[in-house]
This record gives C-alpha cells, sequence and structure tokens, in this order.
C-alpha cells in the first residue's frame, strides 16, 4: 500500500515487526545520520515517538540504514542513484541504498507502511521486502509564488508534503505580471515595488537572498533540488513596473492583479534589458546549486517571434555562462541555435494539438530532453469538477483524479522515446488559489498520481494505458496515504474515485 507504487514490494512470511519503546536509528555510510535525524522526527511527529541514532550495528528491533555502494537494488548490475531496499521483519527493518537519495526515499515508503498516528493502532508494520528505483530522474511539483505569494514557511510545509511522494524537483515560479518574489540585489525595485502585491490585489511578499538560500537548503536535506524560474520576456509586469527603463516606450506601467496573460514584454535587443538579464541570471545561477535555471518563454504574444527568438537564444547563453542548464516551456522549441542539452517543459495535451509536438521534438534534436507536464493531466490548478470555486477551466475539461492517473509519458508524443524524457512535472498556478491550504487541496490528491507516473515501473506496452493503469487499486493506495496527510495536517480534496477511510468524529 504505497505511492508511488514500488517495484516490488513483497510480502514475507516473517513476523511482523514492531516499533517498541526501545527502538533505535542504527546508521552506517556516510550520509545515514541526517537521513536517520529526519527519519526520527518524522516518527516524532506523526506518531509521538523519539527514536535515538546511534552509529553501531542494529540490535533486535532496531530500524538500520545503511548507505555503501552495493547497497540498493541494482538490476542493471549498476548502482541505482534513488534506489533502495527496504526489509521489514520481526528482528528489525533495514533501509540499504547506495546514496543518501535513496535512503531517503526508502525512509518514506517505511513512513507510509507505518501505521498513521491517529488510527490508534499499535506501530507494527507487516513484514515485506521492497526493492525500488524510480523510472525518470526528474519527477516534479511547480508551485507559482508570483501569482499569490506564499511564505518560506509555507513552501517548506509544501516541501514536506512533496517528499512523501518521492518528488525531487521543486519548480518554483518567482516572477510573472503580478509579481517578483526573489530578491536580486542589483535591481532592487524589482521585489520593493514588483513584489508588493500579487492576484486579486492579495498580500505581496518575496524572498530575501537568504530565506530563499534556506528554501534551497531545506529542500536539499530532502532530496529535492529546487528549479527557480524567472519567466522572461512576457510574463514580466511587475518587472516593467519597477523599472521603466525595461520598457520599449520607457514608461513603466502600473502594477498588475488580474489574471490575462500575454500582454507584457520586455524590451529586447536593448542593452539595458541585456544588462538586466545578465544580473538578474548571475544572481538567481549564484543561489542555485542544482543545474537547472528555467528561462520560461511561455505566451509571449506581445514579442514579435524575431525578437522572442533573439531574446531566448542570448538569455539561455547567459545561462549556460553561468554554469546552468536551461530549461524552458515549450515554446522556445521555435527558437533555432538554443543552446546544446536545453530542457523544454511540455504544456499540451496528453493528445497534442498544432505543433505543439513539433516543439517538444525540437529540444531533443537539440541534444536536450523534454519534461512532461500535459496541462489536461497535470496541470493541478484546473478544476477537479465543473463548478469549483477555486480553480480554472480553460483545458475544456475538469482534470478528475483519473484524468491525472490515466496517461503515460512515453506514449504522450510520436518520437519522443522513454530515453529523451527528462521526467514529470505537475504545476499549479495560482491566478485563484490564495492560501496555503487551497494549494494543499488543489495538488493532493492529484499530485499522488504524477508522482506516480514519474516513479513507477512502465505499464506494459501491449496494452492500451486505459487498462494499463488501474485507477481503482490506486485509489485504494490513496485511500491508505490520507492517513498520513491527516497525521501530518496536509489538506486534500475528497474526490469521489476513492473510497476514504472514514473520519474518526465525522
Ligand atoms: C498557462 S502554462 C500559463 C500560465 C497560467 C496557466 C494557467 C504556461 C507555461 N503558462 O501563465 O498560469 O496557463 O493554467
Amino acid at each position: 500500500m504505497v505511492v508511488p507504487r514500488p517495484v516490488r514490494i513483497e510480502p514475507s512470511d516473517a513476523s511482523p515487526f514492531v516499533l517498541g519503546s526501545a527502538a533505535r536509528i542504527s546508521v552506517a555510510g556516510t550520509g545515514a545520520d541526517a537521513i536517520a535525524r529526519l527519519l526520527s522526527r518524522y516518527v516524532a511527529s506523526e506518531a509521538g515517538r523519539e527514536l535515538a541514532v546511534v552509529d553501531e550495528p542494529p540490535a533486535f528491533g532496531d530500524i538500520a540504514i545503511v548507505i555503501a555502494p552495493g547497497e540498493g537494488p541494482h538490476d542493471d548490475g549498476s548502482d541505482s542513484d534513488e534506489g533502495y531496499t527496504l526489509e521489514v521483519a520481526a528482528e528489525g527493518v533495514r533501509i540499504g541504498a547506495a546514496t543518501p537519495a535513496g535512503a531517503f526515499w526508502g525512509v518514506q515508503t517505511l513512513r507510509q507502511l507505518l501505521p498513521a498516528a491517529d488510527t490508534g493502532d499499535l506501530l507494527t508494520v507487516e513484514a515485506v521486502r521492497v526493492h525500488d528505483h524510480p523510472r525518470y530522474a526528474y519527477r516534479g511539483a511547480m508551485l507559482d509564488v508570483a501569482r499569490h505569494y506564499f511564505t518560506p514557511d509555507e513552501v517548506r510545509r509544501f516541501i514536506d508534503a512533496i517528499a512523501l511522494l518521492k518528488v525531487n524537483h521543486l519548480h518554483l515560479h518567482l516572477t510573472d505580471d503580478q509579481g517578483w518574489r526573489l530578491q536580486i540585489e542589483s535591481w532592487p525595485e524589482l521585489t520593493r515595488i514588483g513584489g508588493s502585491t500579487g492576484s486579486d490585489g492579495s498580500r505581496g511578499g518575496f524572498y530575501t537572498q537568504d530565506e530563499f538560500r534556506e528554501i534551497v537548503a531545506y529542500a536539499a536535506a530532502r532530496h529535492i533540488t529546487v528549479v527557480p524560474e524567472i519567466d522572461m520576456p512576457g510574463h514580466t509586469n511587475a518587472a516593467l513596473a519597477s523599472y521603466p527603463e525595461l520598457n520599449a516606450d520607457g514608461v513603466a506601467p502600473p502594477l498588475y492583479t488580474g489574471a490575462q496573460v500575454g500582454f507584457s514584454t520586455l524590451r529586447t535587443g536593448d542593452p539595458t534589458t541585456q544588462r538586466f538579464v545578465r544580473d538578474v541570471v548571475r544572481e538567481v545561477a549564484g543561489l542555485t546549486p542544482g543545474p537547472y535555471l528555467h528561462i520560461g518563454g511561455d505566451e509571449c504574444l506581445s514579442t514579435t517571434e524575431a525578437d522572442f527568438a533573439a531574446f531566448l537564444t542570448d538569455a539561455a547563453q547567459v545561462i549556460v555562462a553561468n554554469g546552468k542548464i536551461p530549461v524552458g516551456w515549450q515554446e522556445l522549441g521555435k527558437v533555432e541555435g538554443m543552446p546544446a542539452g536545453t530542457i523544454g517543459q511540455y504544456w499540451d495535451f496528453t493528445t497534442p494539438r498544432g505543433n505543439s509536438a513539433e516543439l517538444a521534438l525540437a529540444f531533443v534534436r537539440g541534444g536536450g530532453a523534454v519534461i512532461l507536464s500535459p496541462s489536461n493531466a497535470a496541470y493541478l490548478d484546473i478544476v477537479y469538477e465543473d463548478g469549483d470555486p477555486i480553480g480554472l477551466d480553460w483545458t475544456g475539461t475538469p482534470t478528475t483524479l483519473g484524468a491525472s492517473y490515466v496517461w503515460d509519458p512515453a506514449r504522450v508524443i510520436p518520437g519522443l522515446g522513454e530515453a529523451h524524457i527528462l521526467g514529470v512535472e505537475a504545476p499549479l498556478w495560482t491566478e485563484t488559489v490564495a492560501t496555503i491550504d487551497e494549494v494543499e487541496d488543489m495538488v493532493f490528491p492529484r499530485l499522488a498520481a504524477i508522482a506516480e507516473i514519474g516513479w513507477s515501473p512502465a505499464p506494459s506496452d501491449t496494452e492500451p494505458v486505459e487498462s494499463a493503469r488501474d485507477l481503482e487499486e490506486f485509489a485504494e493506495r490513496v485511500s491508505r496515504l490520507s492517513e498520513h496527510w491527516d497525521a501530518a495536517g496536509t489538506r486534500y480534496r475528497r474526490v469521489p474515485e476513492v473510497p476514504w477511510p472514514e473520519r474518526v468524529g465525522s
């Protein structure tokens, strides 16, 4: 009963494990200590038990975390970067991995196997053997902090919730028409003016560079890489309102709190704008230990094709010069001459329309790969059902849990095979999503579907995807997962497909 479904999970006939009051976490190998402390914290907050972390061999009833070459699964003979093995029996629990990331994901599986706190059960786990590793290297969630601002604590709460699902990238959409949320020291008005409001005139806010570093470090400790996005040259009204010299007519527009897209553009080809791009990219790259810097590039309806191409090739080269890999929305596929290896993020439907498949394939021809975020399946801001007060409905059909679960990345774009897919990402745009409770309500349980698509083995390709993905079986596991969401205080939508457990007292 684990989400995402592990590669192999086999019940064994050993007696169950009972987490006794004397249980400790025994660690071996570099990095095991930090993972053990996180596990101890999870058990303390969900089950009210403190577990001591000891650097000595496990005794009966202990949980062992072992990180060493050769540990974890190796189906193809080599160590898996994020894989782990988990053995549960009366003698104890053992998590083995070749890397700290693998051990951390093993801990998430163990968390899900332990009963959630408020079920009132003994902390007993049936004996099992798990052998597990991800299908894709990139499993992402995106939070749009530009339309509505979320505090560093709220972002950390989001990080904790996505970690449970083995999501390993957090894409932060940091800038848009409605707000600029990251302090840039060389252009201070971006946040002073551009960060002062948000969609519907909501509270503004921004992250100082120190706050942003803390968010990145908090994510990194949970093996989540932050992918910062500075959306350019469109979606830039907040920047344009902050600095008149970035505008073609030299006049700063008013701040924008509506929900239209496509009306703003930087003054491309201008030396001041070039200096702006260089300064912003340099500072953002300096705050980013991860490999990616997302440049946006979507919906630039007020930029000519030629200006768009010239601007983005230049900006992408600046990103490369700062040691990062450029990532952009699928529209970048129109641009010839992007740096080799540029990553594209596909956001058309699970059945491509217009030229979107070609745009995606252009990234592969350029030596890059594609992240799939099909908007009719993976966009978490789309309503669950007609008439929902929160969420958008521009994709035409509500995104039920089934719609987010029943598709497969390798079957979206003809010619885009497994090797060209970096992974999947579920974006949450926040034009209509104002609070962190609303964020979670939109994200869960649908992110569980996207996380499983990104982690679990591909369904057999001799079967249509509609029958290869068993929604009912998935919904059973989501139901079980909800006990952990309840214990952790994570909100979720009680969608009709899931046989939710009865709530105590309700
Ligand atoms: C399209 S997808 C956008 C966003 C909106 C979103 C709303 C993409 C790259 N751009 O600006 O917030 O739709 O669903």
